[in-house]
């Protein structure tokens, strides 16, 4: 069977970010299409028009949306090496907890931190560290939240590493100063070729000040 893949993706993403570093962990090939969300591609609109948002993986024609599922997608179809989830049940759960956590907090709670100003902005900030902090728990002494090798939760937070500057930098705070175990666990999984290659750091800084600049976010 070909395998076509199509990966429809916005830089900035830690969603699309995901799927790239999932994708490079498994050593598999795509065609990247960045999409300019201002003005959707007509093929985006059509492979994913319930929620019309990247990232979308076309995989011979078939679209899989929604990066959670995209990664377990994944996951399952290049099965042969780098696995992300635990083969265990149990375990699985578990992944998937934390995964949910990280789905449901880190991007909307990083998203005040450099939108909103005064008590908003203050308390964004403590959330965020909470959050870090019940990661760094979840962690222990492990290397990669999949434990000796890099998974599923590692996957789906490691995007955020590369937010780390622009809500450091535009919310004025140190994560590193009250978190340094993340800041190791961050530097650990960017040694990693295929997690290096897929976080583009400086983007996200530009996209965020743009973004600011267009909405009149002082
Ligand atoms: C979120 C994707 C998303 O928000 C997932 O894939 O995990 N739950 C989804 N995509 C955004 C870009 S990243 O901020 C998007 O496509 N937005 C376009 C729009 O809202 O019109």
């Amino acid at each position: 069977m070909a395998n076509e893949l199509v990966l429809l993706d916005f830089l900035p993403s830690p969603f699309g970010m995901r799927v790239r570093v999932a994708l490079a962990e498994k050593g598999v090939k795509y065609e990247y299409r960045d999409e300019y969300l201002r003005n959707k591609s007509e093929f985006l609109l059509k492979m994913n028009p319930v929620h019309k948002k990247i990232p979308v993986l076309v995989h011979n024609n078939k679209p899989v949306s929604e990066s959670l599922i995209i990664v377990e997608y994944i996951d399952e179809v290049w099965n042969q090496n780098s696995p992300l989830l635990p083969s265990d049940p149990y375990q699985r759960a578990v992944s998937r907890f934390w995964v949910d956590f990280v789905d449901k907090k880190m991007y909307e709670t990083g998203k005040r931190v450099w939108t909103t100003k005064g008590a908003d902005e203050e308390a964004a900030k403590k959330e965020f560290i909470e959050h870090i902090k019940l990661l760094e728990q979840q962690l222990g002494d492990k290397p990669y939240f999949g434990g000796d090798t890099f998974g599923y939760v590692d996957v789906t937070l490691i995007p955020f590493y590369s937010w780390f500057y622009t809500y450091e930098t535009l919310g004025n705070f140190s994560i590193g100063e009250s978190c340094p175990k993340i800041i190791e666990w961050d530097k650990r999984c960017m040694e990693r070729e295929p997690v290096k290659k897929s976080l583009p750091e400086e983007k996200v800084y530009e996209f965020a000040l743009m973004i600011k600049e267009a909405y009149g976010i002082e």
